[in-house]
């Protein structure tokens, strides 16, 4: 019997897509403007899932070296078809829509070709692209895109549908429309799917915070007409208290014993009032259920966290980093220096800071509502350190140089530091996320940031505690989630362990 854990994927992957192979399950998300980007998971039991590889590691591939923050990698939609995997997504403000072809889906990926409107001017214009299959092998790409309507709506989001030559990457046709929900706000993340030889086109609508939905349709053609069908929404957590909220962008494939589940978005706020998502939005799973009258339904996502993690770096000189570390903008070889100083990590500061759209930055998605981490670093040589980042805007880091150590806290435009003395430079750094409910306070909040240090051979000195709820999806305009990572801002900065813990207490 497999368990159903939800999160399926802790820490932000966003509007996942999943495709099954015989017995293997393979799963994508979004990556916005962090590299390596679009990461694969895989499955052979629906339960536990790996982490295999990305669709490309280079910010051109993508066209995401100057992306402004919310754009970049948005929704993929993942495939496979007579031996070959396909993916298709937007980058927003990037390369534009993509479609990416491999054998093996831990890559290597091809490397991107546009998918081109019908005169050929440039990429079809839309987000959240779907690519699927008629019985004549006709291709169809199924997106979200701007529909000129009347005074009444003006110009809104619908789900319009185009033919393409996937060998020359071309529109067969002007985008049509096709049905596009139940009146809800920012009709998206359109799937069409064979059953049975009807045609189903589920979307998401009601837009990616609390009014998130999913609905369906269904109609003898991937072209439509399709009719609504008579429970929609299939599934939406608004107005609900339930710990997973924002549920939608869903994916149907059938699990090892043939049932149908349905892979989608969510996110898990904390604090009484459902109020703050530090994590951004994570991938859920739940049941799908066909009735006689061959509509389905979803059951409501229900929380079930895996057990809490220990990660363990140390940083040795003849290993690359594992693909859950992740640079900003940049290639990672760009950024990492494990070589000039074996058994550290050595990060070149060259005056760029965690404000800026080019960091020297490398880091890890924040995967628990409770976290404790821990890293050594040599302090001699430069100015850096520890960080939790979800943008430009918003991060929080405890900083060390020769002699002094600093807090920090970016909030929008508001700014904060605490100072304290060190002496020397080696030192370990401490950045938590404590759990606010823990400490007996009934607080509005995610969670405290509790940021420290240990000087060698010393103790723990608490520098600051910041309420983290500013660093949430509720928060940001950033459409991805927390990243825990190291930093330099100048000089050589050096780390040499790595200990993080964390749970969803
Ligand atoms: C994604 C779309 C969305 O393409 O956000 O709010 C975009 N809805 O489905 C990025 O996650």
């Amino acid at each position: 019997m497999t368990t159903l854990y939800n999160p399926v994927l802790n820490g932000f992957h966003p509007d996942p897509s999943v495709v099954r192979v015989g017995d293997e399950w393979f799963l994508a998300t979004s990556s916005f403007e962090y590299l390596p980007g679009i990461p694969i998971h895989r499955s052979r039991d629906f339960e536990n899932w790996e982490l295999i590889g990305h669709v490309a590691a280079d910010p051109d591939a993508f066209g995401i070296a100057d992306v402004p923050t919310a754009g970049g990698v948005w929704a993929p939609t993942i495939r496979h078809r007579d031996g070959v995997f396909h993916l298709v997504i937007t980058v927003a403000m990037g390369r534009g829509m993509l479609h990416f072809t491999a054998s093996d889906a831990a890559g290597p990926w091809s490397e991107g070709d546009v998918i081109l409107s019908a005169d050929g001017s440039g990429s079809v214009n839309g987000i959240d692209p779907d690519i699927a299959w008629g019985d004549d092998g006709t291709a169809y790409i199924t997106y979200s895109g701007l529909i000129l309507s009347g005074p009444e709506l003006g110009t809104h989001l619908g789900i319009l549908q185009v033919k393409v030559d996937l060998d020359d990457h071309i529109a067969l046709e002007e985008p049509r429309s096709l049905w596009s929900g139940t009146g809800g706000q920012f009709p998206e993340a359109p799937h069409l799917y064979q059953v049975d030889g009807t045609w189903y086109l589920m979307i998401a609508e009601g837009g990616t915070e609390r009014g998130h939905s999913i609905s369906i349709a269904r109609g003898d053609s991937p072209e439509g007409p399709f009719e609504t069908a008579p429970q929609n929404p299939l599934v939406s957590a608004r107005s609900t208290i339930r710990p997973i909220q924002n549920t939608g962008h869903g994916d149907l494939v059938t699990g090892p014993g043939d049932e149908w589940f349905c892979i989608m978005l969510g996110v898990r706020p904390r604090s009484g009032t459902r109020a703050f998502s530090a994590l951004g939005r994570e991938t859920f799973v739940t049941p799908v259920h066909w009735q006689e009258n061959g509509w389905p339904t979803i059951d409501p996502v229900l929380l079930n966290p895996r057990p809490g993690t220990r990660v363990e770096v140390g940083f040795a000189a003849d290993d690359e980093l594992d693909g859950e570390w992740l640079v900003v903008r940049r290639t990672t070889s760009d950024v990492v220096d494990l070589a000039s100083r074996p058994g550290w990590l050595t990060l070149h500061g060259d005056g760029s800071t965690l404000d800026d759209a080019h960091p020297n930055f490398v880091g890890r998605r924040q995967e628990h509502l409770t976290n404790a981490v821990t890293v050594r670093m040599d302090a001699a040589a430069g100015v850096g350190g520890l960080a939790v980042r979800y943008d430009e805007n918003f991060h929080v880091e405890i900083e060390a140089r020769e002699g002094a150590v600093l807090a920090r806290a970016v909030i929008g435009g508001l700014r904060q530091e605490w100072t304290g003395a060190l002496e020397g430079g080696l030192i370990d750094l401490h950045l938590d996320s404590v759990n606010p409910d823990a400490e007996g306070g009934f607080m509005r909040t995610s969670d405290i940031f509790r940021l420290g240090f240990t000087p060698q051979g010393g103790t723990r000195v608490e520098l600051a505690e910041i309420d983290g709820r500013f660093l949430s999806s509720e928060m940001t305009e950033s459409f991805t989630g927390r990243v825990i990572g190291l930093y330099a801002v100048s000089g050589d900065v050096s780390f040499q362990s790595w200990i993080a813990e964390g749970d969803d207490e």
